[in-house]
């Protein structure tokens, strides 16, 4: 089922097209959303406590608060430079229009958005296909934005299109510790549900936003030839 699928990016300045694409898929990418600069300033500001806590890991003092952040490489935007105050300028209002269509009200941001780091040195950094709404328990639009292009030399993102009409069983790994390691869905169990186009891995450019459903199912998208670095900004609406 599903199908045909939109696998290209659409014009900020289009809402109405990203609307019509979002609700026949459950995903779009937009492309032009988002101000460079603004980009750059999150990115330099995330570098900057992850290489304090590089330090502070090395020498075993880091703080237990923050050792699971660590360990999954995120920053919660309050612990950035820039202040949570930045979310105003990555909230283009086609976002805010879409999510508002979707969750039948206006979009509040959700509590936990953050910055992640995705490197390939540590593929333990990688995110299995899971689906947020299972850890969220709750409808939510993605507004997932790489602070850099990825997607070719540096980990993009997979995502399942037309997955979003149910929610799958979940598969944790052996000893699962974190939220999306118990939301972990089977790969095998999910492709064989999917045809291979509804398999989207798309490259990103900076500035493109990727909009998604809280029942889509995603992961990251890695490959052994990507070896660059990727940041990513997660922001949810609900
Ligand atoms: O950035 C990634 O690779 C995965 C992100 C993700 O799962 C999310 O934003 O919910
Ligand atoms: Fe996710």
């Amino acid at each position: 089922m599903g199908g045909p699928f939109h696998h290209q990016p659409v014009d900020a300045g289009d809402a109405a097209e990203a609307l019509r694409i979002f609700q026949a898929q459950g995903a779009v990418h937009v492309r032009g959303a988002l101000d460079i600069a603004v980009l750059a300033r999150l990115q330099g500001a995330a570098a900057d406590v992850f290489a304090e806590r590089e330090v502070l890991a090395e020498a075993g003092e880091l703080p237990d608060a923050l050792s699971v952040d660590y360990t999954r490489r995120f920053i919660h935007l309050d612990h950035l430079a820039t202040g949570s105050a930045i979310v105003d300028e990555l909230l283009h209002p086609a976002f805010v229009a879409i999510a508002s269509v979707y969750l039948g009200k206006d979009p509040e941001i959700a509590d936990q958005v953050h910055v992640r780091s995705i490197t390939p040195v540590r593929t333990d950094t990688y995110l299995p296909f899971h689906q947020d709404q299972t850890i969220l328990r709750r409808r939510l639009l993605n507004v997932w934005i790489p602070l850099s292009a990825c997607g070719r030399d540096a980990p993009g993102l997979e995502l399942v299109l037309d997955s979003w009409r149910e929610l799958f069983p979940v598969s944790p790994p052996p000893g699962a510790k974190f939220a999306v390691e118990l939301a972990r869905i089977d790969e095998q169990a999910l492709a064989g549900g999917f045809e291979e186009r509804a398999r989207w891995r798309p490259s990103f450019e900076a500035g493109d936003a990727m909009l998604f459903a809280g029942a889509t199912a995603h992961r990251t998208h890695a490959t052994p030839d990507m070896t660059h670095d990727r940041m990513s900004v997660e922001l949810r609406l609900v």
